[in-house]
């Protein structure tokens, strides 16, 4: 039997985070992760941080590498019906920066700092699943290298992400599941070439294309592709042809083609699970909601949930004070709904969908137009892709 205070699974973001801040205030916990640390090391996802994100990582010292490396902007450009494309600036609207820093370089400087204070963490788990989840001690059961296990606890952090066992772990009867997938993914690359300058969103006749960056020689791609697509049907040739074929000349000349090192379909979805907590559980990150990345919000709201659960059981521990853990999930909802919304916003916006009716291109297309117009919808679009404020946060 291992005891501890906070049993975490999962070592994606979440859980590597939601450990070091405990760790640094003196709450020891134990995370159980499925996948081998190669594994989980070798995942292409997110690439855009928003500053609340930024600020957090600095708060907790895991933030030396991403100053150094990460890439600043101002703002992101938008592009459409092969018009030069125009810049939305963040900065300027609403006084706030966004970072692109990849989520594995994230992925990476969390584990060195678990390395460093020699963290309980355990790969390639099996077979994870809880005892009671009211009342303590509560019980994590599970195998480790042919071996049951148990460990006893007083919270488990589900950080297991969107296919974990912490959601289904909640009795039907008290999750109130929002579902909605999308008639289509994002194809991504990454290749060792030099990236456009600018995060460029394109809304193209055949369809939509996202130009982003992991560093000065690392470039990230993205384009819509119809769900079920086989990734087989797309060699690099034709995925740069399709790529250049949805910017406008005057961009798909800059755009500098070169041998994929990833390359991955990711479905879109929007998800939200009520309430994020169930007795002992608290589910934080995707274990508890997806976006579609159009608003890169995932990873952020990820970071978000984390401060939120860390602060509350970091009260808990030291003043005796249950209040903020009580009020957990409904404090990070608030944040997670916004940005569930304006990922939503933006997807319908930017992409093409299979039932548009002609009627329904020309709002688009105007809502663009709007957009390209007027300084307040700018203003608007800046404040919810820069994030908005953690509640609290001092
Ligand atoms: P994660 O899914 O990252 O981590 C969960 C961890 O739990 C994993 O390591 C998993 O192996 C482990 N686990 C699962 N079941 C377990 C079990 N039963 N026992 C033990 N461990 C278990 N966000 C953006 O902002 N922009 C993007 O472009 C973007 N692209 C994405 C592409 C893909 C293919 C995916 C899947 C997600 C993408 N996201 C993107 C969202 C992504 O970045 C998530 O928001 C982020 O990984 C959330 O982190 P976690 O909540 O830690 O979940
Ligand atoms: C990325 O760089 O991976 C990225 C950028 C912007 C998004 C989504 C993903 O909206």
């Amino acid at each position: 039997m291992m005891q501890t205070r906070v049993a975490i699974i999962g070592a994606g973001p979440s859980g590597l985070l939601l450990s070091e801040i405990l760790a640094q205030q003196g709450i020891e916990s134990i995370v159980l992760e499925r996948e081998t640390r190669q594994h989980v090391l070798a995942r292409i996802r997110a690439g855009v941080l928003e500053q609340t994100t930024v600020d957090v990582l600095r708060r907790w010292g895991l933030a030396r590498r991403l100053d150094e490396q990460g890439h600043v902007h101002d703002g992101m450009k938008i592009v459409w019906a092969g018009r030069n494309s125009f810049f939305i600036d963040v900065h300027r609207h609403c006084g706030k920066r966004f970072t692109a820093y990849g989520q594995s370089r994230i992925q990476e400087d969390l584990y060195a700092a678990a390395d460093a204070r020699g963290a309980a963490i355990l790969h390639g788990v099996r077979n994870v699943r809880f005892g009671s989840l009211q009342g303590t001690p509560a019980r994590v059961a599970f195998e480790h290298e042919g071996q049951a296990r148990e460990i006893e606890c007083d919270f488990i952090a589900g950080c297991d992400g969107f296919h974990g066992v912490s959601r289904p772990s909640i009795p039907a009867g008290n999750v109130h599941v929002f579902d909605k997938t999308y008639p289509f993914g994002w194809l991504g690359v990454l290749s060792e070439t030099p990236p456009l300058h600018e995060i460029i969103y394109a809304n193209h006749p055949r369809g939509f294309a996202l130009a982003s960056q992991r560093s000065p020689s690392l470039s990230r791609y993205y384009i819509q592709v119809p769900m079920g697509t086989d990734i087989a049907e797309w060699p690099d040739e034709r995925f740069w042809a399709e790529l250049k074929a949805r910017f406008p000349q005057e961009l798909a000349e800059r755009i500098v083609a070169g041998p994929s090192i990833e390359k991955s379909i990711a479905p879109l979805r929007s998800f939200v699970a009520e309430p994020m907590r169930h007795g002992r559980l608290f589910l934080a990150g995707d274990a508890a909601h997806i976006v579609p990345p159009t608003g890169a919000k995932g990873l952020n709201l990820a970071v978000s949930d984390i401060y939120y659960l860390s602060r509350a059981l970091a009260a808990f521990y030291r003043d005796d004070d249950d209040t903020l853990l009580e009020h957990y999930s409904d404090t990070a909802l608030r944040r997670v709904w916004h940005s569930e919304r304006t990922s939503w916003y933006l997807t319908r916006l930017l992409h093409r969908f299979p039932d548009t009716s002609d009627f329904d291109q020309r709002m688009k297309e105007y809502e663009l137009e709007y957009l390209l117009s007027s300084p307040h919808a700018q203003a608007a679009l800046a404040e919810q892709y820069a994030g908005l404020p953690l509640e609290g946060w001092q």
